[in-house]
């Protein structure tokens, strides 16, 4: 499963929601504005950055918009 945190207006997440809708990739989406989810985003990476993807079944964990469509594309293509 792909999880992106997200934040309401952040054009760096929607970057990357924009390659998943290209690749057929659906996250679950969890927004910072609830405080809730931004405590658990700098405890699980460290800082109160978005976007920032997890993917469960590789154990893969990133921020960076620029490296998560760059780990998209290389793990999710389209065949
Ligand atoms: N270089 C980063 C920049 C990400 C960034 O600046 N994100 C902003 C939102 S657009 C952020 O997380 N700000 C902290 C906050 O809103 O609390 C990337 O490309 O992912």
């Amino acid at each position: 499963m792909l999880t992106l945190y997200v934040k309401t207006g952040c054009p760096f997440c929607h970057k990357v929601l924009d390659t998943g809708r290209e690749l057929d990739v659906s996250f679950e989406e969890k927004n910072i504005v609830d405080d809730t989810v931004a405590a658990e985003l700098v405890a699980r990476g460290g800082k109160r950055q978005v976007p920032y993807l997890v993917d469960s079944e590789r154990g893969v964990e990133m921020y960076e918009s620029a490296d998560i469509d760059t780990y998209l594309r290389e793990h999710y293509a389209k065949q």
